[in-house]
């Protein structure tokens, strides 16, 4: 076994904190001695021990001179928990093999220092790409405090995202709403605008066992969700926060008796502005954001900036019919030139349909 195929194995403990851990990182670590796996763990829940903790703890024999592979640098700091550097050292472990670097600014370059000048051999970056995929949350979170928003949906191959008369279930096989069910899980919040509530009526819950609910935030100007909504006569069981512009006061006091949170945002343009939205959902640690909207939700998210990561999944299908949506509404842009510039698509095949997924490269 090499470096790569133990940080391979740190990287598969560390997905147990899917879900768990937000706005913490998820982070796998693995504990090696005389070329056999004697200890792994992950950091499983927001607070609990880090996933070097778990690891010692989970050891069935003596750490002396084990090596540690840990997804993500050691922390130094004392946090909700002591550090981690302390655990190393006390233990014995004379190897660290790190995949990526922590932007953290209390621990940054700090703990490889700590650990090389106690005689601890320091190897960074053993699949360094990886692991810095399975974080692209907290990196992003930790340095703009901002959720990291993932622009998702469903179209055929002709790009069109619902049939002319405007009916959308189902585009996608199993397996590709499977994977929405596990991004449901990984990112902390859902986003989805009036028009798809009033069209589809959805839950925006999380169907797969052991999942967690994302927090369910619905963009609605107007204030024009029916009472009726699934969403509404579910929002005492799962957190639903309604972001609006209006003042309506009986309709606002019906929908805080059902359940719902009311967010008031000032509109720019007659729409809610949605940098200063995501900017509030920092503020209360929400970290991520999965829009599951319509083509005006995804045309004035992508015209804010907020976007970070689009994910298409496309299915072998046609629908055909000019006044068919596709995904992104708007003006769209004037010449290619003006595109949004997306990254080489990461491409996944799930049954029948495929999915893209890139990054969106800041303007
Ligand atoms: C984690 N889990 O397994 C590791 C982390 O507030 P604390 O004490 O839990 O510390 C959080 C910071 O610790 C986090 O931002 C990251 O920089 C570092 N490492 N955090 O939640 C872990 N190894
Ligand atoms: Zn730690």
């Amino acid at each position: 076994m090499t470096d790569q195929d133990y940080m391979q194995l740190a990287l598969e403990e560390a997905w147990k904190g899917c879900g768990f851990v937000n706005p913490n990182p998820m982070v796998g670590a693995v504990i090696v001695k005389n070329g056999r796996v004697i200890g792994k763990g992950a950091h499983e829940s927001y607070g609990g021990p880090h996933a070097e903790r778990n690891a010692i703890v989970h050891c069935t024999e003596n750490l002396k001179d084990a090596t540690l592979y840990v997804t993500l640098a050691p922390c130094c700091h004392f946090g909700k928990t002591p550090p981690c550097t302390d655990a190393i050292l006390k233990n014995g472990i004379n190897r660290v093999v790190i995949g990526s670097h922590d932007p953290n600014p209390l621990v940054a370059e700090k703990s490889v220092e700590i650990l090389r000048q106690h005689g601890v051999e320091v190897t960074a970056g053993i699949l360094r790409k990886e692991c810095d995929a399975l974080n692209d949350v907290f990196f992003h979170f930790i340095r703009t405090r901002e959720p990291y928003v993932v622009m998702k949906y469903a179209m055929t191959m002709d790009g069109k995202i619902a049939t002319a008369s405007r009916k959308s279930k189902w585009i996608t096989g199993e397996a590709a709403r499977e994977k929405v069910h596990q991004d449901r899980k990984r990112y902390t919040a859902i986003m989805t605008g009036i028009g798809t509530v009033l069209s589809d009526d959805p839950l925006l819950t999380c169907r797969i066992p052991g999942g967690r609910n994302p927090v369910r935030i619905v963009c609605d100007t107007k204030l024009r969700i029916p009472l009726t909504a699934q969403l509404v006569k579910t929002a005492q069981k799962t957190r639903t926060i309604i972001v609006t512009g209006s003042s309506d006061v009986k309709k606002r006091s019906l929908l805080s008796k059902a359940g719902c949170e009311i967010f008031t945002l000032p509109l720019k343009d007659g729409r809610i502005d949605l940098k200063t939205l995501m900017r509030r959902l920092g503020e209360m640690d929400i970290d991520s954001v999965l829009m599951e909207g319509g083509p005006q939700l995804n045309s004035a998210a992508l015209e804010s900036g907020i976007v970070r990561k689009v994910q298409a999944y496309i299915s072998p299908k046609l629908f055909g019919g000019q006044q068919a949506k596709t995904p992104v509404g708007g003006t769209g842009v004037d010449s290619p030139e003006a595109a949004w510039h997306l990254s080489a698509p990461l491409i996944t095949k799930l049954g029948q349909d495929i999915l893209l997924e890139s990054e969106v490269t800041p303007c």
